[in-house]
């Protein structure tokens, strides 16, 4: 990846000691059924996000100057489990640094290992997972690290809502919680979703974004694409009042599939990033001007259950 900042921002924000956010670039595309490319996700999405303006008009805001910091990426795994695993620990790490940690795919199976380490390190934590696809298989293709089964172990461990699903097969319909499900075709007539969704958030939401949930006629650069999405305000509405109603402790976005001949899907995605963090951190105080000494991070809502004395 030629990009040495996010978005290409100024050194003095990048910086892992005074940055309170994280950006982990997981550029994996081991288990995808149809159309390969995943693994091209996070630097479509990096050059997108360079050309993009970092002053948000809605919040009024330049969210980049609370610091990013990118990560060198995880990816060059081959097998799903130790790709997983590499996620797992690496999220964990920067969660005890207290950051807010964000994952840009690569496809979803990433998200097995990064909401394990959330689920970790957070109480009662609520797994918000917007996407076409229930990914609730046990196991596929002989591994459990597939992305068919993004959401299994957070179906079992964790508090599981389910956005916008209009695939699945017919037996993810034993494992699904109906009362947690909102499908897509019932989200288009009746806009009640959202607070029903929002209701039954406990208060740590960890949200997994897979970009097919959008409809293909604003995300069409997918793995696997489904008619009958999500539109872009209506998205941002809802992630606007969970952001605002629940302390949302991290996300990871994931599926996009770069086509060279269309930028739009790349820009979306790095318009969705730039988004839901100028949500978590609206009405945060912005240092304008750093100096060099290090200041204790404590605006970070995010009393984890690690160890300060674990060592990663
Ligand atoms: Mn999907």
């Amino acid at each position: 990846m030629n990009t040495k900042t996010y978005a290409g921002i100024p050194e003095q924000y990048a910086k892992l000691e005074q940055a309170k956010i994280v950006l982990i670039p997981v550029p994996y595309d081991g288990t995808s059924t149809w159309q390969k490319g995943a693994d091209k996700g996070p630097e479509a999405f990096l050059e997108a996000s360079e050309n993009m303006e970092l002053y948000d008009i809605e919040t009024d805001s330049e969210v980049y100057k609370n610091g990013i910091y990118l990560t060198p990426p995880v990816g060059a795994l081959v097998k799903p489990e130790d790709m997983v695993n590499a996620v797992h620990q690496e999220t964990k790490k920067y969660i005890k640094k207290n950051k807010f940690v964000t994952l840009f795919g690569g496809e979803h199976s990433i998200s097995i290992g990064t909401i394990k380490a959330f689920n970790e390190a957070f109480d009662n934590l609520t797994v918000l997972h917007i996407d076409a696809h229930a990914d609730l298989r046990q196991s596929y293709e002989g591994s459990t690290c597939n992305h068919a089964c993004a959401v299994y172990d957070a179906s079992l461990n964790t508090n599981l809502i389910q956005v916008g699903i209009r695939s699945m097969d017919i037996q993810e319909k034993s494992v699904m919680d109906y009362d947690k499900t909102y499908f897509a075709h019932d989200m288009a007539v009746d806009d009640t979703w959202v607070d029903s969704a929002i209701e039954q958030m406990t208060d740590n939401v960890f949200i997994t974004f897979d970009l097919d949930a959008f409809d293909p006629s604003i995300l069409p650069s997918t793995g696997t694409p489904e008619p009958g999405g999500l539109f872009w305000y209506e998205t941002l509405d809802f992630l606007k009042q969970v952001f605002v109603e629940k302390n949302v402790v991290g996300f990871d976005i994931v599926e996009l599939c770069p086509n060279d001949n269309d930028k739009s899907s790349d820009f979306l995605a790095a318009k969705l990033y730039y988004k839901m963090l100028s949500y978590k951190f609206y009405n945060e105080e912005i240092e304008d001007s750093y100096d060099d000494t290090y200041k204790e991070p404590n605006r970070l809502n995010n009393h984890t259950k690690f160890n300060d004395e674990d060592e990663y």
